[in-house]
């Protein structure tokens, strides 16, 4: 069955990337949350991918903070697209996460998105448009949802008209 698996560094990243998994939700698109990490626990992560990958992920997510090793880890472990969001904390707010997770050397690529919640929503978002390449329903979806996303753009402009 096709899902989107969702990796964590750890628990501490699931009040952030539960708005993926619940973007996910919303669009009806299955989905796994697993927290494996890329020091703490090499061999589950390397387990895990191989598996899901099995079992029929189609996109992988991974979230980690500080030296954020995990999506790329994950991405040599699997040629479906690596999707990365660096999680706030440590000394340097996110960045660190970021570039560590946006850094990959040339032909091991991860697909990286924003520090923090709007990455979390984000992933969620660029993993349906992966999946949405073959699947019209989704894809119609989020089109609606760009939509009904500009009509509260106007909504918001309190009368102007334009
Ligand atoms: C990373 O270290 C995790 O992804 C998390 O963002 C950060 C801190 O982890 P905890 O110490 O809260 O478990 O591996």
């Amino acid at each position: 069955m096709k899902f989107v698996s969702i990796l964590m560094g750890s628990k501490s990243d699931y009040s952030v990337m539960e708005e993926c998994a619940k973007t996910l939700e919303k669009f009806g698109v299955l989905h796994e949350v697993v927290v494996s990490s890329a020091h703490r626990s090499p061999e589950r992560t390397h387990q895990y991918v191989k598996n899901a990958e099995a079992k029929g992920a189609k996109v992988f997510i991974a979230a980690a903070g500080m030296a954020a090793h995990l999506a790329g880890v994950v991405a040599s472990l699997t040629t479906k697209p690596v999707i990365g969001v660096p999680m706030k904390g440590g000394v340097m707010e996110g960045m660190d996460a970021l570039l560590s997770t946006a850094q990959m050397p040339g032909g091991m690529p991860v697909g990286t998105v924003a520090i923090g919640s709007a990455g979390a929503v984000n992933s969620a978002y660029l993993a349906m448009q992966i999946l949405a390449i073959e699947d019209e329903e989704l894809a119609a979806k989020l089109k609606e949802d760009r939509i009904l996303k500009a009509k509260k753009v106007e909504t918001d402009s309190m009368g102007i008209e334009i």
